[in-house]
């Protein structure tokens, strides 16, 4: 089995991600699936670009994206992808899309097909507070997970109808949070690291599959 796992770029005031930094110390196995870490964009439509490149490249049986929640306290597994591009700040090639849909002819959303729930009982196994998150946001987070679940849908080259594909969020490193509010969360990147080999664990790893309640209310 293959995984790819993908950290993006810093992005915004930020002069580093901790998706990166945590990807980047991945083992190259993870109960016997070989990891493909791939450093991506902050970038709408560049990102893209280098994913569907791995794609080709690798044929990964499973697409992990992995990139910077500021102000989220855990590992945030995220449930859903949405069809829409709404930036705050622009991306880091000076692009700042509005309420653009993602794939025009894409459907509204996909969910993850990773096993989400078992993702967050093995990380929480391991130590590390962990979530569902019903919101991966309207950034360049959202997007690559968009992306990805709409290759596999539509059969890209390198992918096939078994390719799982879903996104995790992690929180902010404890050196990015020295000139921000002292409530600001962060976690350390060895914790974030272990935490990423857990969630591969849950994916490579049959009979994991757990459906506890996860959910929110409002
Ligand atoms: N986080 C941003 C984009 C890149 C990253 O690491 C997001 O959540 O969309």
């Amino acid at each position: 089995m293959r995984v790819l796992i993908t950290g993006f770029e810093p992005f915004g005031d930020e002069a580093i991600n901790p998706a990166w930094e945590a990807v980047k110390r991945l083992p190259d196995t993870i109960s016997g699936a070989s990891i493909v870490k791939l450093l991506v964009p902050t970038a709408f439509g560049a990102c893209g670009a280098i994913l569907y490149e791995a794609l080709e490249r690798h044929a990964p049986d499973a697409i992990v994206g992995v990139g910077q929640a500021g102000g989220r306290c855990d590992l945030s597994v995220e449930r859903v992808a949405i069809n829409v591009a709404d930036g705050r700040i622009p991306d880091n090639e000076g692009r700042l899309p509005v309420d653009e849909p993602i794939q025009p002819d894409g459907p509204a959303a996909y969910f993850s097909t990773l096993p989400i729930k078992a993702i967050v009982a093995r990380v929480r196994r391991r130590g590390v507070p962990a979530s569902v998150s019903n919101s991966a946001g309207t950034y360049v987070c959202n997007y690559l997970m968009y992306l990805a679940l709409h290759a596999v849908a539509t059969g890209r080259p390198g992918t096939g109808p078994g390719t799982l594909a879903g996104f995790v969020h992690v929180p902010y490193l404890p050196a990015q949070a020295v000139d921000k509010p002292a409530t600001t969360p962060t976690m350390p990147v060895e914790t974030m690291a272990a935490a990423l080999e857990a969630a591969v664990e849950a994916i490579v790893e049959p009979g994991g599959a757990t459906t506890a309640p996860e959910g929110t209310i409002c």
